[in-house]
Formats: structure tokens, C-alpha cells, sequence
């Protein structure tokens, strides 16, 4: 293993940092970046084993074979730009893995492009910058004699560790399932965030102070609910601004930015089928924050807000209530679409293993992911004790809802998502009914079998 030579390129924010966590496990490590100061600001730091290049071909042909070489290059295009530029130099034994946050369609379509050139790998990485240079989580996909026995080796020194030590790397599944399970980690982390965000805009708009709403969240930052999104929001609402007066959050734009990874896992839900109110009704919420209306110009529309009358002692089960009833329900929307397309696309995912491997290094590892993977086991009876659980926890997460008037959509979401769970029937036999009705679309009839249409007055 100390002999192998691991290529990287691409030395932005998550090349630097991987390719120096690699070096420091002992591996040697050529690195590349399009721009070549990136390279040498790598190099004048000094890190053994890290061996730096200006020109793609001779990076590669140091490589000691078969190669591997990691990609850590801005998704899309870029990513199709790099891998044209290396295709002459590759071997059909080498192993090109791209750690970027690539759409899976893509990762679908090149993995066809390069059968027989090189063998093409999907891999999720999370934990941003410091997770890629201490240990992130990872999430490659692809053939066993690839991943398993190629790739898992090298990962597995670079990874985080899970609650029971072991690192937080997996081969996920077949095909493009690294990036779409990374997607999906993503998607779940834009609900849990959203969450976090709304329970902290009505204790704002409560009159908490920022201090005041930190004890409350390092208060809620136990059991299932201990994070690392909950670790770095008590950072950040004890954060000073160095420039100024005050706290550092007060003093940035409230316009939410996202990368396109929450809205394809959206897409995703509606093409196999899978509900994600909450991931959905975050992206929006990122969205809306630009508050691009142009038809409310100029008006005033600020109305009066609708304190929560509790003392902070008061109010500490109900928000971690709803706060671990938004962490359930993102994970289970998450895990289900995950669950569904390897189903419908033969991907053979591990669901435990994917729970698993967020347990350490990435950004929605929580402690409520120790228990998770006990939805998919045969035996109900831990279902069916949270669910009731959860059932009751309804009650507190309708008052935080209607008793205050900020706009709460994935605290909505997740009270909505629950009542439809919980529900014998829906009201959508009422849909089907209006839709045959102006469109012969048909219906299925609960007490008979066969599809029927008509019978309305
Ligand atoms: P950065 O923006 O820091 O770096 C982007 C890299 O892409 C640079 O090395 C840049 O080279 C290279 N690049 C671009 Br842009 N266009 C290129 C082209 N046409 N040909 C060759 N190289 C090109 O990104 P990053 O944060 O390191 O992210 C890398 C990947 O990892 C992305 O897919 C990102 O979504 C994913 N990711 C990021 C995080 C995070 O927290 N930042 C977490 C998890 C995953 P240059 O120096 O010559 O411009």
C-alpha cells in the first residue's frame, strides 16, 4: 500500500484538502490543478509525500499502475473537459473516480462513455473542507472488483469513523448510486438546516436574544438530536462580528444560495415516485429568500408579530420535539427515495450501510442515526414505539406551528408528512373523483376490483 501512488486532481478547497489527508495516512500523492499556483500554494506547505505537476500526461505516467486518480473538479462541464483531456493517457485497468457533486445522469452517461477506457466511479464526499483534510464521509458506487478491492482500501485509510470505529466508507451500490445517494445526503441536509433555521426565526422573533437562543440550542443538542449542524449553530450564534458591533449572523444576507444538489433530489422524488415534502419545501424556502416579487415593489407589508408567551425552561422539549420529529421524517424521505431507485434500478444499496456511513465525517450525522437502520428491519415493534412517539409530538410541533407567524415550511412540511402517515384514508379519492369527472380519467373503487369511470350526476 505505501508504494501505491494516488493521483489527484483538481486542488480547489476539497482537492487541497484530500490530497493532503491521503499524505498524511502515508500514501504518496500526485497532485494537478488546471491553474498551476494552486499547485505550488499546495507544495509551499510542505506536506510530505505530496508530489506536485504542471502537465497532465506526466502526472499521469507517474502514476505507479493500474492508476487511481481522484477527481475533485467543479461538477457539470469542467468535469467533462478534464476527462476528455485525460482519455488519451488512460488504461482500461486504471480507475478514475469523480469526488464531485456530479448529477448521477451525468455519472449514468459517462460511466457508458468510458466502458472500456477506464473504469468511471461515482463518489459522494461530505464533510466540506475540513472533513475532506480530517476524515470524511464517502460514498463511492460501482463493480465490486473495482470499488471493494481497488478503491475501499485507500478510502478506508481517509475516512471518517462511525460510532463503532469503523470508517465511514462503503461500496454504496452499482452505477451512478455514490452520487445519488451523495445527493440525496444533500437534499436531507437542506431540510434539516431549513428546520434548524425556522425554529431560531420564531425564537427571534420571540424577543430571544442571540445568547439566549444559543443556550437553548446547546441545551437541545443531546439524545438523537446531537449534530454537527446542531455544533455549528451554537458556534455561530455566539459568533462576534469582527468587523463591527454585534453578532456576526445579524449581519448577513438573508438571501439563501444553493448549488442545484436539493433541487435535483426533488426531481428525483417525483421521478421514482417518492414523496420529500420537507426536502422540497426547503429548496423553496432557499428560493423564496431571494424574494424576486416583483409585483410587491415598494410596498410595506410588515405586520405584527405573535410572540411565544413561554420562558425558555418552558420551551426546551417542544423545539427539541419538532426538531427531532424534522430530523426523522428527513432522513426516512431521504432513505426511502434512495430505497426506490435501487429498487427500480438494480443498484443493490445497503440501507444500514448508508446509514452508517453518515454517522461520522458529513454534515447530517446526527446520534438519531445509531438507531435508524431499525425502520428497515423485519421486526415493527421499534416502528411502531417511535411512530406513536411520534404521534404524540404532534401536538407540540401544532402549537410552535399556529402559535407564532413566521413562515415555518419544513416544520409545516413534517407535521403534514406525519398526519399522512397516520391517516387510514386520504382526501385524494375526492381528486381522483374530480379528475374523472371533468376528464374521464378513471378510478379504482375500494369494495370492487377493476377500473371504472362515470356514475357522476
Ligand atoms: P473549488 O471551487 O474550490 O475548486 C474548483 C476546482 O475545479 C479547481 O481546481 C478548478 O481549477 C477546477 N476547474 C474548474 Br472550476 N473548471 C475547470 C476546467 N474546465 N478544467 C479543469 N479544472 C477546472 O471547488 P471545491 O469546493 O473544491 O469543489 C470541488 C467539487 O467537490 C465540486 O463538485 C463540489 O461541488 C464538491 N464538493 C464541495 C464541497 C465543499 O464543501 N466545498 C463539499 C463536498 C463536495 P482552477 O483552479 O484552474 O480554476
Amino acid at each position: 500500500m505505501s508504494n501505491i501512488r494516488v493521483g489527484v486532481i483538481g486542488l480547489g478547497v476539497m482537492g487541497a484538502s484530500l490530497a493532503q489527508n491521503l499524505a498524511s495516512k502515508g500514501l504518496k500523492v500526485n497532485v494537478y490543478n488546471r491553474t498551476p499556483t494552486k499547485t505550488q500554494a499546495l507544495l509551499q506547505k510542505g506536506v510530505p509525500n505530496i508530489e506536485g505537476y504542471s502537465d497532465l500526461a506526466t502526472f499521469v505516467n507517474d502514476l505507479t499502475g493500474p492508476k487511481i486518480m481522484l477527481l475533485l473538479v467543479k461538477s457539470g462541464r469542467p468535469v467533462d473537459a478534464v476527462i476528455e483531456e485525460l482519455r488519451p493517457l488512460l488504461d482500461p485497468a486504471d480507475i478514475l473516480v469523480d469526488c464531485g457533486n456530479s448529477n448521477w445522469h451525468d455519472t449514468q452517461r459517462r460511466q457508458k462513455a468510458f466502458q472500456g477506457v477506464v473504469n468511471f466511479v461515482g463518489c459522494g464526499v461530505s464533510g466540506g473542507e475540513e472533513g475532506a483534510l480530517r476524515g470524511p464521509s464517502l460514498m463511492p458506487g460501482g463493480k465490486d472488483e473495482v470499488v471493494n478491492e481497488r478503491l475501499l482500501p485507500i478510502l478506508r485509510r481517509i475516512a471518517a469513523k462511525d460510532f463503532n470505529g469503523k470508517p465511514c466508507v462503503t461500496n454504496v451500490g452499482r452505477g451512478p448510486a455514490g452520487h445519488f445517494v451523495k445527493m440525496v445526503h444533500n437534499g436531507i441536509e437542506y431540510a434539516m438546516m431549513q428546520g434548524i433555521a425556522e425554529v431560531y426565526d420564531l425564537l427571534r422573533a420571540s424577543g430571544y436574544s442571540n445568547l439566549e437562543m444559543q443556550a437553548l440550542f446547546r441545551a437541545c443538542n443531546y439524545g438523537n438530536l446531537q449534530s454537527f449542524l446542531m455544533d455549528i449553530t451554537v458556534d455561530i450564534l455566539g459568533t462576534r462580528d469582527s468587523l463591527g458591533q454585534g453578532f456576526l449572523v445579524d449581519r448577513v444576507s438573508d438571501v439563501a444560495k444553493a448549488k442545484g444538489t436539493g433541487g435535483w433530489t426533488v426531481e428525483a422524488g417525483l421521478r421514482f415516485g417518492v414523496a420529500l415534502p420537507n426536502i422540497a419545501a426547503a429548496v423553496i424556502a432557499r428560493t423564496q429568500s431571494a424574494r424576486n416579487f416583483t409585483f410587491l415593489k415598494n410596498l410595506d407589508l410588515r405586520g405584527k408579530t405573535s410572540p411565544l408567551k413561554k420562558t425558555a425552561q418552558e420551551l426546551q422539549t417542544p423545539l427539541y420535539r419538532a426538531l427531532e420529529l424534522v430530523y426523522l421524517t428527513s432522513y426516512l424521505q431521504g432513505l426511502d427515495l434512495i430505497r426506490q431507485a435501487s429498487k427500480e434500478l438494480a443498484w443493490e444499496v445497503n440501507l444500514s450501510e448508508v446509514i452508517r456511513i453518515w454517522q461520522g465525517g458529513c454534515i447530517i450525522r446526527s446520534q438519531m442515526l445509531s438507531t435508524l437502520h431499525l425502520f428497515w428491519e423485519e421486526d415493527n415493534s421499534w416502528k411502531q414505539k417511535l411512530l406513536q412517539e411520534a404521534r404524540v409530538d404532534l401536538d407540540v410541533l401544532r402549537l410552535l406551528l399556529y402559535k407564532t407567524v413566521t413562515p415555518k415550511p419544513v416544520l409545516h412540511a413534517t407535521y403534514d408528512y406525519l398526519q399522512g402517515l397516520f391517516q387510514p384514508t386520504l382526501s385524494s379519492n375526492l381528486i381522483q373523483a374530480q379528475r374523472d369527472y371533468f376528464g374521464a380519467h378513471g378510478y379504482r373503487r375500494v369494495d370492487r376490483e377493476g377500473n371504472f369511470t362515470g356514475g357522476w350526476n
